[in-house]
């Protein structure tokens, strides 16, 4: 059979639609290349690439060190399983356990099998080490979470896009409100939890940044009741919120850390778990693993990627970039009919359209900013996500920056 040529957007979206499984509702647009901060459609339209692919292209589109790292590796060994050794994982492994702080690290490939480890781990642990009875222990998370799509991770979920027509779902899991400090310490009042998942920044439930307090707050009353504190920092960790950690803004060290998505720089699937002895070693060997798990080419394009972030200084370059970003929205915002507000940390923000949950404003905002050349999306209804790489220069952000305030003009009434 030829290979089909692919001329135009159109013919490429025929195809997805006649032969692609219809999971997703893509904005019409048909990408071709991307270099940095731009990606590139069929008929060779250009446009600033607002949504990174969720925060993991935060060192820009196909960066030169992390695809040079992709490329080498990939011709000398891609895959060996973990049925025996190889000479790149151990020294990725001491390197990122170095740069966050951790005694251990156990490489999966997606932010899920991430989140799914952390969760076998704290349950382990909970027979392990807090003495909880056998198939009782039961984990926390908050209201509007999102970390993937397997069963565990719908089961946690209150969103019933997610979790409707999946069940029996996962026992053990419960639901209580974000940011709420008093309703997170009456669970821990059970000696059954193990512990609590939570991102420091809800990335899918739009942007939602918790109270200052909050993380340290979690932190504390983990520390009183003896319950692991799981950061899911696939979205927001790797320099996307103005520090390497979202977690990093106030005293609140996981005791499992989980990151994805700019792990590889959007370049290859790479999770990882992180953690300290006395939870790690709760799990043996041949009790959890991957075949791809900790691969010689992810290893090499993670580690590439990390030190991107840290020799090119992206995070304070979020931070700096976050705040500016903020400032002349809000500037705008005073003025606006169709903007409720924008909030967000670094360069992870969401603008909230003053419309109902169900309007097609949202979307209709973000068909509009494609035709001016800038990609994003909306996550629910009536709020869309901004996440550029962090690569961007300052007067880029202030050129997305006029993109986006004349085309929410377009909109006020
Ligand atoms: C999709 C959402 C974002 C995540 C956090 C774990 C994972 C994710 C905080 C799982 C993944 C992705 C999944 C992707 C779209 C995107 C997403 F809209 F789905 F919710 F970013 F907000 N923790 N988020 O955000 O990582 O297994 O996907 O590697 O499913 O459409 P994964």
């Amino acid at each position: 059979m030829s290979v089909l040529n692919v001329n135009t957007s159109e013919e490429a979206i025929k195809l997805e639609h006649v032969h692609g499984a219809h999971n997703y509702h893509p904005l019409p647009v048909v990408l071709t290349k991307g270099e940095g901060v731009f990606v590139w459609d069929v008929e060779g339209k250009k446009y600033y690439d607002f949504l990174s692919a969720y925060s993991a292209v935060n060192q820009g589109h196909c960066h030169p060190k992390i695809t040079k790292a992709l490329e080498t590796q990939a011709r000398l060994l891609t895959l060996t399983s973990r049925a025996f050794h190889n000479n790149v994982l151990g020294r990725y492994e001491a390197y990122i356990t170095k740069l966050f702080g951790y005694d251990k690290v156990l490489p999966m490939n997606t932010g899920v099998e991430g989140g799914e480890t952390a969760n076998k781990l704290a349950r382990k642990w909970g027979y392990l080490k807090k003495g909880i009875e056998k198939d009782k222990a039961r984990i926390i998370f908050a209201n509007g979470n999102f970390w993937g799509r397997t069963l565990a991770a719908i089961s946690s979920s209150d969103d019933p896009l997610s979790y409707s027509g999946f069940g029996p779902f996962m026992p053990g899991y419960d639901l209580i409100p974000y940011n709420d400090l008093e309703a997170l310490e009456n669970q821990f009042k059970d000696p059954n939890v193990c512990a609590f998942m939570v991102e420091p920044i809800q990335g899918e439930a739009g942007v939602v940044v918790p109270d200052a307090g909050y993380m340290s707050g979690v932190r504390t009353l983990c520390d009183k009741y003896n319950v692991l504190f799981i950061a899911d920092e696939v979205q927001t960790g790797i320099g996307r919120t103005g520090k390497m950690l979202a977690t990093d803004y106030e005293v609140a060290r996981p005791d499992i850390l989980v990151l994805g998505k700019a792990l590889s720089g959007g370049v290859f699937p790479v999770s990882a778990v992180l953690a300290d002895d006395p939870v790690m070693m709760c799990i043996g060997p041949g009790e959890h693993g991957s075949t791809f798990g900790g691969n010689p080419l992810a290893c090499a394009v993670a580690h590439a990627a990390l030190e991107v972030i840290v020799d090119e200084n992206l995070t304070e370059k979020a931070f700096h970039l976050g705040n500016l970003f903020r400032d002349r929205l809000n500037a705008y915002i005073q003025s606006s009919s169709i903007v409720k507000l924008v909030r967000g940390k670094g360069l992870l923000n969401a603008i909230v359209i003053n419309d109902s949950e169900d309007s097609d404003t949202a979307w209709n905002i973000c068909l509009k900013l494609r035709d001016n050349g800038l990609l994003a999306k909306p996550t629910h209804g009536n709020i869309i996500r901004f996440a550029p790489p962090l690569v961007m220069t300052e007067s880029q952000l202030l050129d997305c920056v006029n993109i986006i305030i004349q085309t929410l003009k377009t909109f006020e009434k």
